[in-house]
């Protein structure tokens, strides 16, 4: 069928099956905004920031699993979308994001809001595309929704200039994807899967290092259902909460810079590393040479350039996660005897019950980690969790009770302040059932506050909780650890007025000073069911403990600080 290049845009989304796409119009993508116009097949949602409608297209794909669906003008449009972008590629998350290009006689003229995106984009997309003839659209949107999804996923990138939108051309959409050059393995080698069962059944001290990719790849009751059989405990990155869900008997709780100590030190000590989606990040990993020392590592990833990238893994397995475990669990049926792990379950016990995750209540303050305590105990499975950037992102990690693989939503590899709020209305579209809740910090939450407007045009509410410390609490704490309390640009006295702020965008604010009013507001906001912003003043000085200094070794963490 004969159509312009706007209209195989819209086409193409709707035989990818997409209800939700976030933006933002401009110059060179008028066509296909003139498109959408005219199509009720998915709803388009308006941002007020391009870089929030990435954003909000993240937190959609994560609660999801679905690709999630941006689309920017050029230049300036662009330019705002990058950072949302190389979010999703540091967090492998599934996304398309289309943008207008300028004409194609004035590329390379700087003409007005012309900016080489795919240049830019090169270094933060799993693929590009500058696509230079409306006839290659159906095969490059096509491929674009199937590179997004499949392997690791990422963000995969299309620029379109704007006679390319206005041109005539064939659109046939039956076509299968074919790419010599991509072909994801699943499967993982059968005999490199044997190997690490026999691994697993010699181990003493087995340990399964579950990471992002378990939720990635839905594996998350492939892994339960291993564990279980095989009496292996299990530590989570960031990446992984909920994977295990916070009642598992098997689970440690998370490792790395601000993880538990029964984590850290059963990471130091265990013999088998048995790792899963993970990637072994520096924040996990602490002094690489001193990272499980006395341990073999089986590494199961779906991405090849993964897998012995920093640690040597000596069973590696290029795979789907799910799959290979699901292969892992038949194996080890009568190979694997939990009884042999009992000891290393015990002294884990010792571990866990020498300094258990905690903090210390003062009278008249409200500590950050008691209400985010205090959110898994009036909420618990009924929301979803999203958070900016900062020490309220670490207490979230640490102290909710995530009972569920994408409960958790947040960003990990580039740590984007400004993510929370329109990663949680992408959320709330994703998952309408469930409350959407924003942890943030009065840092954060500053830094893409205009999504309010959003929020209440499309109905969709988002709890907002300010762990408000007056501070931009997490550099705070490293210039009181290492910059000897020297607070250069950290502190955030000057504060707006919260309530008149969200009200006057039509939603509702909350100042809260003590628990009885937290449980309060929170209720109210949940009844009101429109956007809120709970501003909890919370303890000034908090410190996120514990803490693997930054390169240093695991087993070395700071448990504690008093102030001297
Ligand atoms: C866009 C961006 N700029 C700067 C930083 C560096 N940074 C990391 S945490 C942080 C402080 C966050 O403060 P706040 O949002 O108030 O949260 P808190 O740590 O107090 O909980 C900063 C500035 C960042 N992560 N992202």
């Amino acid at each position: 069928m004969q159509m312009s290049g706007a209209q195989m845009v819209i086409e193409a989304l709707k035989h990818e099956g997409v209800d939700t796409v976030f933006g933002y119009p401009g110059g060179a993508i008028m066509n296909v905004y003139d498109e959408i116009y005219k199509q009720d097949d998915f709803q388009h949602i308006l941002t007020r920031h391009e870089q929030a409608a990435v954003h909000a297209a993240e937190g959609y794909a994560k609660v999801t699993g679905k690709v999630g669906v941006a689309m920017v003008t050029s230049g300036p449009g662009f330019t705002n979308a990058v950072t949302g972008i190389a979010d999703a590629y540091m967090d492998s998350i599934p996304l398309v994001v289309i943008s207008g290009q300028v004409p194609m006689s004035l590329i390379g003229t700087d003409a007005f809001q012309e900016i080489d995106s795919v240049g830019i984009s090169r270094s933060c997309t799993k693929h590009n595309y500058l696509v230079t003839d409306a006839a290659d659209l159906p095969r490059v949107l096509k491929e674009a929704f199937y590179l997004a999804a499949t392997g690791r996923p990422g963000p995969v990138h299309v620029d379109i200039p704007k006679d390319v939108t206005a041109q005539i051309a064939e659109f046939d959409y039956s076509r299968p994807v074919e790419m010599e050059t991509y072909k994801p393995t699943t499967k993982g080698n059968a005999r490199q899967i044997k190997k690490a069962i026999e691994a697993i059944a010699a181990a003493k001290r087995p340990l399964l290092y579950l990471g992002g990719g378990i939720i990635s790849a839905n594996a998350a009751d492939e892994v339960r259902a291993f564990a279980k059989m095989t009496g292996i405990p299990a530590v989570e990155t960031f990446m992984a909460r909920g994977t295990m869900g916070a009642d598992n008997p098997l689970v440690i709780s998370m490792l790395g810079m601000h993880g538990s100590y029964a984590a850290n030190m059963a990471m130091s000590e265990t013999d088998l590393v048995i790792g899963l989606g993970a990637r072994f990040d520096d924040r996990v990993t602490g002094k690489l040479s001193e990272f499980a020392k006395n341990a073999d590592v089986i590494h199961v990833d779906i991405d090849p350039a993964s897998i012995s990238k920093l640690v040597n893994a000596e069973y590696p397995i290029v795979g789907d996660v799910k799959y290979v475990v699901e292969e892992m669990t038949t194996l080890a049926k009568g190979k694997v005897d939990p009884e042999r792990y009992a000891p290393w379950l015990e002294t884990i016990d010792h571990f866990n019950k020498l300094h258990p995750l905690g903090y210390e209540e003062e009278a008249g303050t409200i500590k950050p980690q008691w209400v985010i305590e205090r959110i898994g105990q009036l909420l618990g499975e009924k929301a979803n969790i999203s958070t900016d950037v900062g020490q309220h992102q670490m207490w979230t990690a640490q102290f909710y009770p995530f009972t569920r693989p994408r409960q958790f939503i947040s960003s990990g590899g580039l740590g984007t302040m400004g993510f929370g709020f329109p990663a949680a209305m992408g959320v709330k579209r994703g998952d309408m059932e469930r409350v959407s809740i924003n942890v943030t910090g009065d840092g954060s939450i500053l830094m893409n506050i205009q999504e309010l407007m959003t929020s209440v045009e499309y109905k969709l509410p988002v709890i907002n909780v300010i762990l408000n410390n007056h501070f931009l609490g997490m550099v705070r704490q490293w210039q009181t650890l290492f910059y000897d309390k020297r607070y250069s640009e950290t502190d955030l006295s000057m504060q707006p007025n919260w309530v008149g702020l969200v009200e006057s965008f039509g939603g509702v604010g909350y100042n809260v000073e003590t628990k009885e009013e937290f449980d309060a507001a929170l209720k109210d906001a949940v009844e009101k069911n429109v956007v809120a912003m709970i501003n909890v003043s919370v303890s000034r000085f908090e410190n996120v403990l514990p803490m693997v200094p930054a390169g240093g070794s695991l087993f070395n963490m700071m448990l504690e600080y008093k102030d001297k």
